[in-house]
């Protein structure tokens, strides 16, 4: 018989991935999506098998992890092997305008899960596995952070994280359940959300080497981060499961680099060099050369970049770098993808919408750019 797997968050980046990753090894996929008024599941659609297929093995559920009648609904009809637990409202700048909904969302939303296994009395059967962050550790003590860093959360979002890692903890230690944390740092990917960091540089500039946005305004060019590659993290999240003894682990690259730097590093795959001016809110990048074809709109001396302060946030993350030295020890788990093929990856992606946008453009068939966000 397949195991059975449940993913909540089946329509983010890493339920996309980590579905992908899961078909791959024979399991049958359950993924919670929410009702929305226009579709939402362009992440999964490659994997999508018509229910009346014969023997589909990817299967959507309607639902929300505000919703316990739902969930419990949901597990009990599954009654499933593993339960990744990646559903969140996972937007740090949005928690501080939406603090209750968020911790709805990612601190009793995993309490929800977890009451659903032990209400349904799954303890013996199902294993958990909680979508935890580097955003745990906040106002950061020491540097890299490991599993026994201490946590100071510094949003609505990394407080309600707090609640769902200590429940995890909690039902592993109060009813034997097999429940672990991954604390993850900032992964990303072509499927990242279009409002964090890393997808909003790459797609602005994208578009502006296309002639399709004229500027991109950004936050905070010095907050530091550990970049690694979704489709590599979604690959520990299993590892964790498939071990003898449940824990919590770190994962990371161990490399940390600045938005700046992260900026300089994806207009250089559009053959763009830049030049920094300014400081604080005044700080503007300006195109200092072009070459090759992927930035026809561009030439010396245009501004690409300007600071807008609405884009810092209240309390700041200022610097991540995590040590995953746990994982590798004890699960092998190392990343693969380096920070400079993901760039060129996520680049490349964003070249081609665009390029597709200016040629519908050009023929008079002009789509709207999707405004940018936080
Ligand atoms: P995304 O924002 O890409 O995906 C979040 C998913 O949660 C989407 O499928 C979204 O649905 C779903 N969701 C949101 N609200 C609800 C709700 N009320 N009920 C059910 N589902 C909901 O996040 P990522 O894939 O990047 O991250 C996955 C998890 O890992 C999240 O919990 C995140 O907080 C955590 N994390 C992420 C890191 C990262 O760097 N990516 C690092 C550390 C932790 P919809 O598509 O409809 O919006
Ligand atoms: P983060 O990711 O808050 O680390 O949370 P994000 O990419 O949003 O921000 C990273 C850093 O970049 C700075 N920044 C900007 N951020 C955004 N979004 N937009 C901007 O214009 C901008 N300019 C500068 C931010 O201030 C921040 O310091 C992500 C999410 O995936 C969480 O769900 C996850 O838990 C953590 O990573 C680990």
């Amino acid at each position: 018989m397949a195991k059975k797997a449940l993913i909540t968050g089946v329509t983010g980046q890493d339920g996309s991935y980590l579905a992908e990753f899961l078909l791959d090894k024979g399991y049958e996929v359950h993924g919670i999506k929410r009702r929305a008024s226009s579709f939402n599941t362009q992440r999964v659609d490659h994997i999508f098998q018509d229910p009346h297929e014969a023997q589909p093995r990817f299967f959507l559920h309607y639902g929300d992890l505000t919703d316990s009648s739902n969930l419990t609904r949901i597990m009990a009809e599954i009654r499933p092997d593993e339960v990744y637990n990646l559903g969140a409202q996972s937007h740090v700048a949005v928690s501080f305008e939406a603090p209750e909904y968020t911790a709805d969302v990612d601190a009793l939303g995993a309490l929800r899960l977890l009451e659903a296994i032990r209400f349904l009395g799954l303890e013996g059967q199902t294993r958990y596995y909680q979508a935890s962050t580097s955003e745990l550790y906040g106002l950061v003590r020491e540097t890299p952070q490991t599993e026994t860093t201490p946590f100071h959360p510094r949003s609505p979002y990394a407080v309600a994280k707090l609640y769902a890692y200590w429940m995890t903890v909690n039902y592993r230690e109060a009813y034997g359940l097999f429940a672990c944390n991954g604390i993850l740092f900032n992964h990303e990917s072509p499927r990242r959300g279009e409002t964090f960091v890393t997808r909003k540089i790459t797609r602005g500039l994208a578009n502006i080497a296309q002639g399709l946005e004229g500027c991109l305004y950004m936050g905070n060019l010095d907050a530091l981060r550990d970049w690694g590659h979704a489709r590599d993290y979604v690959r520990m999240q299993w590892l964790m499961l498939q071990c003898e003894q449940p824990d919590d682990y770190v994962i990371a690259t161990g490399e940390q680099h600045s938005v700046r730097q992260f900026l300089i590093w994806a207009a250089g795959e559009l053959g763009i060099v830049l030049e920094f001016r300014g400081a604080g809110i005044e700080e503007i990048a300006v195109v200092a050369s072009v070459s090759g074809d992927k930035a026809p709109a561009l030439k010396p001396g245009d501004v690409v970049m300007r600071v807008d302060p609405k884009y810092f946030r209240p309390a700041e993350v200022a610097t991540l770098q995590g040590d995953a030295g746990k994982a590798h020890r004890q699960l092998g788990w190392k990343p693969q993808t380096t920070l400079p093929e993901m760039i060129a990856e996520m680049v490349a992606n964003d070249l081609q919408i665009a390029r597709r946008h200016a040629l519908l453009r050009h023929h008079g068939l002009a789509e709207p750019v999707a405004a940018e966000g936080k």
